[in-house]
Order: structure tokens, then sequence, then C-alpha cells
């Protein structure tokens, strides 16, 4: 049996035209009694309107920032017959339960509770300066989850909490959970807010569309993969005579030949030799995935921020190729005409700030790669050979690895067998 029920405002006092702030129930929700319908706020107090008796919301009448008074109508129920039994209207028991109705004869038939419905009084909560501003229902349902209101930040109007505040608390609070110590995930303090203005004159400059996108992945790389960085040395003194030479030989045809063309070449025959530096973890993070190719990122920095460009089938091109390549996809990274496809693919990645300067570094993996090689300055080391020392140009090489794929020893044998081939560039033609 079912019957369709208008409710109407309680007596609230003395209280007329009161703000409605929330409004708990939509059409179709099914409610028990003593639910909270609506949140009212006078100067001195919110209050919960409680519903009469149970039953399926049919229609609301009323919406958040409408004044009400005693007697006007909130909503339209369907009372089941058990529900009705339990409502109390008046202070007497619920309207005679009607026959039994369809769907159809729902929106036509006669409305039982037209009288005032103020047995269930209003649940009242003095606004108290200072604490936590929230309905009586909103600090119910904190109580029943065990939140404490003062640490939620409450996004109704003039701070009040609603019920969204403390279940989005709870979500942030069980994610911080799952992330915390012991349970797999990291606990990262929040990184305190600081007003530097406090302190001196400052300028608010926006991050380029670069830096954010390639923050956000260097951030996911530096934390996800343990990185492990194995620092080393080369001598490049004959390959330098070598590169000077052809420098000269091939300047007229505007190829300028640097150090990183001939690293280019030797990391390939590294990776040849030692494949699971040319690999990437599948996404079960269980089997290794070998590339039989060599496509090899160079960082390039731009005015916009770092970008890396893939050189394709590095192990098919000899270095005065590569230079070319080299040159050709900085000056496009430069100007922003290389198409996205051109930043793709990439096996391994070098980061050279050997025209800058420096001795060592720790570069990021670009995953889903499982190495980088930074290449710093070559300078001029006195180096013990032979029983004496002599003067040698030593090229620093910092490779960092994941340590979930590479050993340690194989990452001294990788930048080992670099040096090899970098102080004797015949090797590269092996
Ligand atoms: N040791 C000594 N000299 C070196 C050198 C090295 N390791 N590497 C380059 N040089 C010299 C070059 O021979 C060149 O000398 P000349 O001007 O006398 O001819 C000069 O330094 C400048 O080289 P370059 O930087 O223009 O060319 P490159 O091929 O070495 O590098 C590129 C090209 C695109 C990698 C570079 O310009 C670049 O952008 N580097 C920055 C990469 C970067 O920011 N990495 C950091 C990532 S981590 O945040």
């Amino acid at each position: 049996m079912a019957e369709i029920r208008q409710v109407l405002m309680p007596d609230i006092g003395d209280y007329k035209n009161v703000p409605v702030i929330e409004i708990m129930v939509k059409a179709g929700d099914v409610i028990l009694a003593e639910q909270p319908l609506l949140t009212l706020e006078t100067d001195k107090a919110t209050m919960d309107v409680p519903a009469p008796f149970g039953g399926v919301v049919k229609q609301v009448y009323i919406s958040a920032g409408d004044k009400i008074s005693e007697g006007t109508p909130i909503l339209l129920m369907e009372t089941s017959a058990s529900a009705a039994e339990t409502a109390v209207v008046d202070g007497s028991p619920a309207v005679p339960a009607l026959e039994r109705e369809t769907v159809n004869s729902v929106a036509t038939a006669p409305i039982a509770a037209s009288v005032p419905v103020n047995s269930a009084p209003a649940s009242m909560q003095e606004n108290q300066p200072g604490k936590a501003h929230a309905s009586p229902s909103v600090r119910r349902f904190a109580r029943e989850l065990g939140v404490d209101l003062v640490r939620v930040k409450g996004s109704g109007e003039k701070g009040r909490i609603t019920k969204n505040d403390v279940q989005g608390f709870v979500k942030s609070a069980l994610a911080k959970t799952q992330g915390g110590f012991g349970s797999g995930g990291l606990q990262i303090a929040a990184m305190p807010e600081v007003d530097f203005s406090r302190f001196g004159a400052i300028e608010n400059r926006p991050l380029t569309r670069i830096k954010k996108i390639s923050g956000t992945n260097l951030q996911r790389n530096w934390v996800t993969i343990p990185h492990i960085t194995q620092h080393d040395e080369a001598d490049i003194t004959e390959m330098e005579v070598f590169r000077k030479e052809l420098g000269e030989e091939y300047s007229a045809q505007g190829i300028k030949i640097t150090p990183l063309a001939f690293v280019l070449k030797a990391v390939v025959t590294a990776l040849q030799q030692y494949p699971d530096f040319n690999s990437s973890l599948d996404a079960t993070g269980e089997n290794l995935i070998i590339k039989k190719y060599h496509h090899i990122g160079v960082a390039v920095d731009t005015p916009d921020g770092l970008i890396v460009p893939v050189l394709r089938d590095v192990d098919q091109k000899g270095v005065v190729q590569l230079a070319r390549d080299l040159s050709e996809i900085s000056a496009k990274a430069r100007e922003k005409k290389l198409p996205v496809t051109a930043l793709q693919g990439g096996c391994f990645t070098i980061s050279s700030l050997g025209g800058i300067g420096g001795t060592a570094f720790t570069p990021i993996i670009n995953a889903p790669e499982v190495a980088i090689l930074g290449v710093s300055r070559a300078s001029m080391k006195p180096v013990f050979k032979e029983g004496a020392f002599v003067p040698r140009l030593m090229l620093p090489l910092s490779l960092s690895y994941d340590h979930r794929v590479i050993d340690g020893a194989a990452a001294a044998h990788f930048t080992n067998y670099l040096g090899k081939v970098l102080s004797d560039v015949r090797r590269l033609v092996l």
C-alpha cells in the first residue's frame, strides 16, 4: 500500500522566513523517519528538519537559499504501509493508508498529509564563534565516522562544513593512510606555504608548459624508480685529436662535430654489449622488454625548458651523420619545430652538460627507459700511466640506472666498456 503525503515545515518557535542553507534529499531518495531533510540557519543557530516518516521522496519544493516558515510545503513523499504506520503526524497516527496504487495513479492520488507536520522537532545547534560551523546532522555524521570537525575545512556558506566536506576529509585521510609506511606507499609531508613577500620583493612567474609537463614526469620517475648513479671517467685524449681533425674536414660543410656524436655511437655499442640497458619493464613489472632497435634520446636545453628529441637507429649511423642529426634536432627543438613523434620511441637517454661545465651530476631516468647517461665537461688531468703521471683529457660519465633492472656490477661494466670504446674509437667500427 502506498500513500502520497506532503511534508510541511514544522513549528520552529518564533522564527519566520528562515533561510534554507542545505537540502539533504532529492527526488527518488528512500529515507527513514527522523532522517534530516534540510538545514536552516538563523542568526543564532543552525537546525536540521527531520523527516516525520519514512518513504520515497517524490518531489522537493524548495531549494537552498529559499526562506521558509512554519507550514511551508517542503516536499512530497510516497510512504509505504510500514513507514506510514510508524509515522506520527500532529501527534496522531499517520493518516490511514490509501488503497494500493499503481504508478499511474500516483499523480492523481489525494495528498494525504496536508496537515502540518510538527511533531518531529527541528534539532538545533548553536552557532559558536571559533568552533566548527556545521549542522547537527553533519555533526552526527562526523561523530559516526570519528571525524574531528575542527580539522575539516568548510566549503559551505560562511565556511559551514557540509556532509561532502566530511566525506572529502575522510577520503583524503584514507588516501594518506594507504600511502603510509608499512602499507607500501609514500607519506609525504605537505610543502609549507611561505609568503616570500614578507622577506623582500618578489615576482610571480608561471612555469612554462614544458616545465610543468616535464616536472610532473621527473617527479614521478624520481620517486618511483630506485636510482643509483655510477660515476666514471673516459680517457678521450686520442678521441679529441681525431674529433678535431674531423671537425676541420667537415666545418666547410657546416657540420660541427662535438664529443657528443662519439658518445652517442659509443653508447650504442655498449647497449649492444649489455642489452638489459636497452629495455623497459612491462606493465606488471615482472618482465623485461628488450628492444632490438637503438633510438637514443638527447636532452636539449631550450628557452622554455628541457626537451628530449630522439635520434633514430643510431646503430646504423656514423659519427658525422650523428653530428649532423644532433645539430638539426637541437635547432628544431629550440625553434619549437619538432613534431611530437620526434620525442617518442627512445630506448636510452644522454644528457650532456659538457658544453657548459661540471664534473658529475645525477640525471633522472627518463621512464620507461631504465638508464640515462650524464656527460660532464672533459678536462685535462694527471693520470698515472706506466710509472708516471701523464696529462690526459678525461670525460666524466654519470650513469643513472633503475636498480630493479640493473645491478651495480652491470652498471660498472657498462661504464668501463664505454670508457674503453671512447679511449680507442677504432672499437666503434668493430
Ligand atoms: N667536454 C668538453 N667540451 C665539450 C663537451 C664535453 N663533454 N661537450 C661539448 N663540448 C664543447 C663542444 O665541443 C663545443 O665546443 P666549441 O664551441 O669549441 O665547438 C661546446 O662545448 C658547445 O657544445 P654544444 O653544447 O653546443 O654541443 P653538444 O653537441 O655537446 O650538445 C646539446 C648539444 C643539444 C645536447 C646541448 O646544446 C644541450 O642542450 N645541452 C644541455 C642538456 C641539458 O640541459 N641537460 C641537463 C639535463 S638534467 O636537467
